[in-house]
């Protein structure tokens, strides 16, 4: 029989064994940063609209994997205090667009750990039991403790939530992909600095049969995991 959520281009997983056991939601980045006033996207001068949109889907998905009991797990970008762990190039590049990484801003200093604005948003804020990735770059792989956790919780399907679309969610899916876990990203429950980036950032998966999972939205999900 199996379980299966409806999605594009296959019905998710492609095995249908979705089991809170073997499933992670993973949420990206849901920091002030990215999607809240004064901080580092908003200092970037983009639409924090664009960014904020996948709130609300999030939070819906969360409170049912939690109840379903699915492994729940966020990740956070920043640096160290001292920026030891920062390319020059990173800093450099974010200085040009008026953000600079490591310098002060309205939520501290920004996208460093401890800061006002690194920390994830009080709507979407982890449960002391649920596991937090810190990573210095865009996928959550890179310089982390992520596949391990992984491996020793026995996951197997990875769900991605977050933000952003092209960025870090990408990077952490194709890595995920890569390293042979099912992913499936909730269309709704992410999004770019730029919309039509997000639009391509999900054609993208959709290519060549699924080249790096699935997508669906919120709804198809909570339905697949909601049905006991
Ligand atoms: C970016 C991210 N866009 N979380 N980070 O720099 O996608």
């Amino acid at each position: 029989m199996g379980r299966f959520v409806e999605a594009d281009p296959y019905p998710y997983p492609y095995n249908g064994d979705l089991r809170p056991e073997n499933t992670a939601l993973l949420i990206i980045d849901m920091q002030t940063d990215f999607c809240g006033t004064g901080g580092y996207v908003d200092c970037m001068g983009y639409d924090l609209s664009l960014t904020r949109s996948p709130i609300e889907p999030i939070s819906k998905v969360l409170s049912v994997a939690r109840a379903e009991g699915y492994h729940v797990m966020h990740t956070r970008e920043g640096h160290r205090p001292d920026l030891s762990d920062l390319p020059e190039n990173k800093r450099w590049r974010s200085r040009q667009i008026g953000a600079g990484i490591g310098d002060p801003g309205p939520c501290g200093k920004i996208l460093v750990r401890g800061e006002p604005g690194w920390d994830i948003i009080p709507e979407l804020a982890p449960l002391p039991d649920e596991v937090v990735i810190d990573k210095p770059g865009k996928g959550s792989f890179y310089a982390t403790d992520l596949d391990l956790v992984l491996m020793r919780k026995g996951v197997q399907n990875i769900v991605l939530a977050g933000i952003t679309t092209d960025v870090c969610v990408h990077t952490t899916m194709r890595d995920a992909n890569d390293r042979g876990y099912e992913c499936l990203l909730l269309s709704d429950c992410t999004g770019a600095t730029d919309y039509s980036n997000h639009l391509a950032a999900l054609k993208m998966v959709k290519m060549q049969g699924g080249v790096f999972g699935a997508v669906a939205d919120s709804y198809a999900f909570i339905e697949a995991i909601s049905e006991g």
